[in-house]
């Protein structure tokens, strides 16, 4: 399989998969949140952006409808979030911490 189509069937699988626990199907709950970044997130600075040991403020990030779930949908947030973390750090970050940048979540 070519490389994206990777990503996209572990995306969907790595969904399905954490979100078969107790909770309601098709949705994270918390546990099932912090137990999915636990496993499928180890390198340091992707932990940085999104952390298990703060599941409170990673769940209040994701959570756009506020029900206390992450769906689908925000999930995919998620690694599109990540994936630009990633690529800034790939960049080297030359312009510093510049305000503006990474201000995406600011809904009016
Ligand atoms: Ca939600």
């Amino acid at each position: 399989m070519a490389r994206l189509e990777q990503i996209i069937t572990n995306i969907v699988d790595i969904f399905l998969e954490y979100s078969q626990g107790e909770g309601k199907k098709g949705q994270l709950n918390k546990d099932e949140l912090k137990k999915m970044l636990e496993e499928e997130i180890q390198s340091p600075e992707l932990k940085g952006t999104i952390n298990a040991a703060d599941i409170e403020e990673a769940m209040e990030m994701l959570d756009k409808n506020h029900d206390g779930e992450v769906n689908f949908r925000e999930f995919c947030r998620c690694v599109t979030v990540l994936a630009k973390c990633y690529y800034q750090s790939k960049k080297g970050g030359k312009k510093g911490k510049g305000k503006g940048q990474d201000k995406e979540a600011t809904n009016p």
